[in-house]
């Protein structure tokens, strides 16, 4: 119910947010998000969602990656602060350049986790893990080991 207001609230709204800022309020519930491939730079088998703004472009960005059981991004960083947060599953989180599945921060659904520019970085999901990323486009990150890179699809 209290959900229900809010999302009124929110939609009762847009016309004069749109007139304020040219742009209207937007709501995401998880039926209605739209899974595509996540972008090559990621290892093949994760799906993307973009919730709001762009994040190949500059400016704010929201976006959620599905990884399927036993998914592993190896060792990375990015050129911008990462914020993590798991909507679902757990997200396992190691720091250093060797990937390992020893001694990693388990980030159970809920969980947010903010890694900072350029800090090493690996992670793996067990089972079906669903993490929501928000920060400042364009995104991307670049591998330790250049042969991590996955294969250009
Ligand atoms: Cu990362």
């Amino acid at each position: 119910m209290r959900k229900y207001a809010l999302a009124v609230a929110a939609f009762c709204c847009a016309g004069v947010a749109a007139a304020q800022t040219g742009r209207s309020p937007s709501v995401s519930s998880p039926n209605s998000l739209k899974w595509g491939p996540a972008p090559s730079i990621l290892p093949a088998g994760a799906k993307l969602a973009v919730l709001d703004g762009d994040p190949t472009k500059s400016g704010a960005f929201t976006m959620r990656l599905m990884m399927p059981p036993g998914y592993r991004i190896p060792p990375h960083f990015h050129h911008a602060d990462e914020h993590v947060t798991v909507i679902s599953g757990t997200l396992n989180v190691g720091m250093g350049d060797k990937f390992a599945t020893k001694g990693g921060i388990a980030l159970h659904s809920g969980t947010f986790g903010m890694i900072p520019e350029g800090v090493h970085h690996f992670a793996w999901a067990k089972d079906r893990t669903i993490i929501q990323l928000h920060g400042q486009g364009p995104w991307g990150l670049e591998y330790v080991n250049a042969a991590d890179a996955p294969k250009q699809r």
